[in-house]
């Protein structure tokens, strides 16, 4: 038995068992690649689904938090620390807005803007208790909590986990039609993922983003974008929101914002909207720590530059530029993204997004599928040109086997 086969034989029999990884043991990391227990390496090109923007192993982001290390980690909300002024003045001012709210993980940060949407639905538009309703689209991956799956359309996230909460509408992504007639003097919110990465990389149609942002204005509705895995510079864009022009009424932001080290996440918006909050209404035992901070801080500096969301619209140029090469044999049905982001649907006569993330797999590369038939592409923004043009060979090979 190899170390890998007794390693992952261990990992199944103590663990519940909510996913299906693929048969590799990860030991070490570095930029974009990944090597396993047995010295092998793997190019990484799902970068912990837009986590890893930066790569494994970061040396800016690895030496901020090693320093961190040794001043203070955590201190908790009650009382203030050095790092957190910085942290939410930076992050603000890369969002062009005024206020920032930390948490952690992802989800953590949309129930934050669901919370903070009907509470300003409540006490600024004048929304009558418990009736304030939110607009989400079909295919949707907001996240895994009882409230976030409670507006998923993906079978597989909601069964079984009701009764669920109430207020949420559900219309087609990228239906600007369905979008009007569903917002009503109780709508308080919609909220989008500007590319819906869950369901496959979906790019809504050119002036979708705007019209809801014109709805939404109109309406006095809170556009809400979900930039968790479509932010900081996945899309070749500081935000995805901006390939349409639009600027939306609150971020929410994760994933990479903690450098693929510690989870940080944050809601961003204005005064008027965050400041319905009063103290203890809200909050996190790790919310807007020391070392997330610190962290998140090297993070703002390095996307400040701008140099990363070009490389990411560079090499997209690339990525998508060999897709659609592929697109041509049969092989490939459709490919989708923007900037170092893609969603690639495979012939089902030829195979499942998981049969050919294994083929890759034992070709080094590493990618996910979704949905049966499609695999999503999001290597770290720091790849080289070589090893992106590597991984590319690869997947043709796969796909002309
Ligand atoms: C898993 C998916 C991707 C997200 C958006 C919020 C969250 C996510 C747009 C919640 C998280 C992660 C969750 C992770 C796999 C991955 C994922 F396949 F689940 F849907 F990327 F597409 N908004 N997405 O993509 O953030 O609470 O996880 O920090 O659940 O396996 P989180």
């Amino acid at each position: 038995m190899t170390a890998t086969d007794a390693l992952i034989a261990a990992a199944e029999a103590h663990s519940a068992h909510n996913y299906h990884p693929l048969p590799v043991v990860v030991a070490t990391a570095d930029g974009a690649w990944m090597t396993d227990v047995e010295g092998r390496r793997y190019l990484d090109l799902l970068a912990g689904y837009s986590a890893l923007n930066f790569g494994h192993g970061n040396r800016r982001l690895v030496e901020a938090a090693k320093a961190q290390l040794d001043r203070v980690t955590l201190t908790s909300r009650a009382f203030y620390h050095d790092r957190f002024a910085a942290f939410c003045t930076e992050l603000a001012d890369l969002c062009g807005m005024e206020t920032v709210l930390p948490m952690n993980t992802g989800v953590e940060a949309v129930e934050t803007a669901v919370k903070t949407a009907r509470k300003w639905g409540y006490r600024v538009k004048g929304v009558p208790a418990e009736m304030a309703k939110v607009v989400v689209a079909g295919g949707n991956f907001h996240g895994r909590t009882t409230t976030v799956i409670s507006f998923s359309t993906d079978p597989e996230a909601r069964a079984d986990f009701g009764p669920y909460t109430p207020g949420f509408e559900i219309v087609p992504y990228g239906d600007p039609t369905a979008m009007r007639s569903a917002l009503t003097e109780n709508t308080v919110a919609v909220l989008l993922e500007p590319i819906q990465g869950e369901s496959g990389v979906i790019v809504p149609p050119a002036g979708y983003l705007p019209e809801v942002r014109r709805l939404t204005r109109e309406r006095n509705v809170l556009f809400v974008a979900d930039e968790i895995q479509s932010g900081l510079g996945r899309t070749g864009r500081t935000f995805a929101c901006e390939h349409e022009g639009v600027v939306p009424d609150m971020y929410v932001l994760g994933k990479a914002l903690g450098g693929g080290i510690v989870p940080v996440s944050a809601v961003v918006s204005s005064e008027e909207v965050l400041g319905v909050f009063r103290p203890g209404e809200h909050g996190s035992t790790f919310g807007g720590n020391p070392l997330a901070c610190a962290v998140a801080l090297e993070v703002l500096a390095m996307l400040r530059t701008g140099e990363y969301q070009e490389r990411s619209a560079l090499l997209g140029e690339r990525l998508h530029g060999e897709l659609s090469a592929l697109s041509g044999g049969g092989r490939v049905t459709a490919v989708r993204g923007r900037g170092l982001w893609a969603g690639v649907d495979i012939a089902p006569a030829y195979g499942t997004g998981r049969e050919v993330s294994e083929r890759l797999l034992e070709r080094r590369v590493l990618v996910k599928d979704t949905h049966g038939h499609t695999i999503r592409i999001a290597p770290p923004l720091v790849i080289s040109e070589e090893d992106l043009d590597w991984g590319l060979a690869q997947l043709r090979e796969v796909l002309s086997a």
